[in-house]
């Protein structure tokens, strides 16, 4: 991959392929990315943030953009999970429509760097130029820790620059650095570390070979598992199966390139650090470990980890509430204006109550999902969700799955589909079946609106133990997906994705001040994912809801409301009485609606969690996406009403009459509502992505038919339960 540069030290040539951010995971390469880029891809302080290849572009000398690409973090070039093989892939050059790779930058974390030259040691194997960037330099200082990055470049053959990406710190140097090796063009491969015979028989073998570098040919000899060198062979041809047969005979039986290769590289790196790293105490018992023995305690871990969530639920409720009457008045205001400034009619119900009272519905929970990614992005930046992840382990392994599963879950809580995503750190494919599987169970922010407004309408806003009832119930609501987690996860790994479920270690990231960028960054692009997803999906199903509930409007229905209306009015008859004769007709044509037929059909099926035919459809129309049953009952409920200006939703659920005038919602049956949407697989990005994941239709469908099938029986359960214990 030589990009020949030596004869011009031209800009153009310059941005002829990418360069590539490597290095293990957490050690800031997305930070730098983005730093770079100008970008701002996720961050977290616990590996395994990014699990996609990302590329950006990166103005390294004047007039020239280079293309920058950001890998997921990996230990090591033998790929074991599916996210560390996309940063094999890209490197070994093996992803054909992709731009070839013409150098690369080496992200390692200046605190830890004996781990991290491991992989330095495999790079420098593939002939491609390359920089280190001693990143967490601050980190390093703070502990004493000292480099001599100009030895260590000697001994490396490469230059060696520290950096601080996350306040930009030596990022010039950096880019310096980078354009002078690309300028110098083909980087010979340091075999150094390799045992003289294996590297002249390398060498030999290589000349033989077009585009391959003796780094591409160990990795091939290395892997055991044979995926790697048939991908490989698959790409270079059928000369290189050849040469590594060839290889494995002339190397010896029995010298087994995978075993040797790591006790080669530890004791290289031995070499290579001696004297050109210090480290005062590297087994001192640092703050943060005295932290960490009360965070990660079975009993006081946990007491501290449900203590956090409750004040972050507790914080949602109180915090957001004075900002969401405040956005609620505001749309039920312009409702109202807008139904005094448009013609009555069909587009004015659409404008008023299909849009406004639909999408409106959902935007107001805004504040909601900010505060929720507010906290979530502090605990993930300090570092504690990879210590929550850690007290997880021993359940989780318990259950069957990996220790991994934690983040992924993790990440479930924001949205499934990066959670699900997550799972590619998870090397056993049946693990990261029944992960994915288990994922969708997590609340994700979008049914964040659906329990509030049913929290709010309907459990009273008392405080209990000090603690306020409508908080405990969110809480129950995540803790309901997680408690079911368990047994379903263990049940799927006894029967469909039977396996060992493996050890794993997780590497504790240090504690950190949470970065103010990282945070507002993360607050920001979720508020706006959520105000997307209002704006297109919501929307489009809030006007087919709409139609659906106003048409058609039999004439003779209208006619006779008209009739019924003037002999009241000749009567002298007061406004109060019309608005009542106003309702009834609302509430009729909505019930000759298309909507309402079909409601009337379904009802016989939700009628034993409770539920009326208005929330039946509603959920129903909620598959899609489980934000729309806000939306959609905004709109049957705004229709079904005279009065604009009580379209608060929470009054409306509140006042919801049965034919027979008893009230629709009590306790139960908001319970049994939300426990439905907290179980069941209501959302097609999350199938979508499980199919794409797995590459098969099968587990996006047994994800689908269990969930659906586990929402409607608790929700059953939880209706009869409370109906039972006296609470309706
Ligand atoms: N103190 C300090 N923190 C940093 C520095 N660079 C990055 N960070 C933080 O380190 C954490 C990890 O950063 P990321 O950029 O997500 O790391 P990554 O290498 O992309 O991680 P993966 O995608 O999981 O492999 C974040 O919390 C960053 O804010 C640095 O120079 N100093
Ligand atoms: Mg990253």
């Amino acid at each position: 991959m030589a990009v020949g540069l030596a004869q011009d030290k031209g800009v153009s040539a310059i941005s002829k392929g990418a360069v590539a951010l490597v290095g293990n995971p957490n050690t800031g390469k997305t930070t730098l990315f983005n730093a770079l880029t100008g970008m701002s891809q996720r961050v977290g302080n616990f590996p395994g943030v990014t699990v996609e290849r990302k590329s950006g572009y990166m103005q390294l000398a004047e007039e020239s953009n280079t293309e920058l690409v950001d890998l997921p973090g990996a230990y090591s070039l033998s790929a074991q999970s599916p996210d560390e093989m996309i940063a094999v892939d890209v490197l070994l050059g093996l992803l054909s429509d992709d731009v070839p790779i013409q150098g690369v930058i080496a992200v390692l974390d200046a605190s830890n760097l004996k781990r991290n030259m491991y992989l330095v040691s495999q790079i420098l194997e593939l002939n491609l130029p390359l920089v280190v960037a001693l990143n967490m330099s601050d980190v390093a200082q703070s502990s004493g820790i000292s480099i001599d990055a100009s030895a260590l470049s000697q001994r490396l053959g490469v230059p060696v620059v520290p950096i601080q990406a996350n306040r930009r710190i030596g990022l010039d140097g950096l880019k310096g650095a980078l354009l002078d090796v690309l300028a110098q063009g083909k980087f010979e491969a340091n075999l150094s570390l390799l045992p003289e015979a294996w590297r002249s028989q390398l060498r030999t073998a290589v000349d033989r070979l077009t585009g391959v570098s003796p780094g591409i040919l160990i990795r091939a000899l290395a892997d055991s598992s044979g995926i790697l060198l048939e991908k490989l062979v698959a790409h270079f041809g059928p000369d290189l199966g050849t040469s590594v047969k060839q290889l494995q005979a002339d190397l010896g039986a029995g010298v087994s390139v995978a075993d040797q290769e790591v006790e080669l590289r530890y004791a290289w790196v031995d070499r290579v650090l001696e004297g050109a790293l210090r480290d005062p105490e590297p087994m001192r018992v640092t703050q943060s470990d005295k932290i960490d023995r009360v965070v990660t305690h079975r009993f006081w871990g946990t007491l501290i980890f449900a203590g956090i969530m409750g004040i972050v639920f507790q914080s949602i409720f109180s915090w957001a509430s004075p900002l969401m009457d405040l956005i609620d008045g505001r749309f039920g205001a312009l409702g109202t204006w807008v139904a005094t400034q448009m013609p009555e009619g069909a587009l004015q119900s659409l404008v008023v109550d299909g849009i406004i009272a639909g999408v409106g519905g959902v935007v107001i929970f805004l504040p909601q999902i900010c505060i929720l990614f507010l906290f979530v992005s502090i605990l993930e930046d300090c570092g504690y969700m990879a210590r929550a992840a850690f007290l997880m382990d021993r359940l989780l392994t318990r259950c069957g799955l990996s220790g991994k599963s934690f983040i992924p879950m993790l990440s479930s809580f924001a949205c499934a589909v990066p959670g699900v995503m997550a799972t590619r750190t998870i090397e056993d494919r049946k693990d990261r079946i029944a992960t994915m599987l288990v994922a969708p169970l997590m609340s994700c922010s979008a049914r964040l609106p659906v329990y509030t407004i049913f929290i709010a309408a309907f459990i009273p806003d008392e405080t209990w133990a000090g603690f306020g009832l409508q908080g405990i119930t969110l809480f129950a609501m995540y803790g309901i997906g997680i408690v079911i987690a368990v047994p379903i996860a263990w049940i799927v790994k006894k029967t469909l994705l039977k396996g060992e479920s493996t050890p794993f270690i997780l590497e504790l990231p240090s504690y950190k001040i949470p970065d103010v960028r990282t945070i507002f960054m993360r607050v920001y692009q979720s508020a706006g994912h959520f105000l997307e997803r209002a704006g297109t999906l919501i929307l489009a199903a809030t006007i087919v809801m709409w139609a659906l509930a106003y048409f058609p409007r039999p004439e003779a229905l209208l006619d006779q409301q008209e009739q019924a209306r003037m002999a009241l009015q000749s009567q002298g008859a007061t406004q109060e009485a019309l608005d009542v004769l106003d309702g009834k007709l609302a509430g009729d044509l909505i019930a000759q609606s298309y909507l309402g037929t079909m409601g009337k059909a379904i009802e016989p099926v939700v009628r034993p969690l409770g539920w009326d035919w208005r929330i039946g459809m509603a959920t129903l129309a909620s598959f899609p996406a489980r934000e729309v049953i806000v939306a959609v009952l905004g709109t049957i409920y705004s229709l079904g009403e005279v009065d604009a200006e009580s379209a608060s939703l929470r009054v409306a659920l509140q006042q919801a009459m049965w034919t027979d005038g008893s009230r629709v919602f009590n306790i139960p049956v908001a319970l049994s509502v939300m426990v439905f949407f907290a179980l069941c697989a209501q959302c097609v990005s999350t199938l979508a992505v499980i199919q794409r994941e797995t590459q098969s239709w099968r587990w996006p469908i047994v994800t689908f038919v269990y969930m659906t099938g586990l929402a409607y029986m608790c929700s059953f359960f939880t209706y009869q339960v409370g109906m039972l214990l006296g609470w309706g």
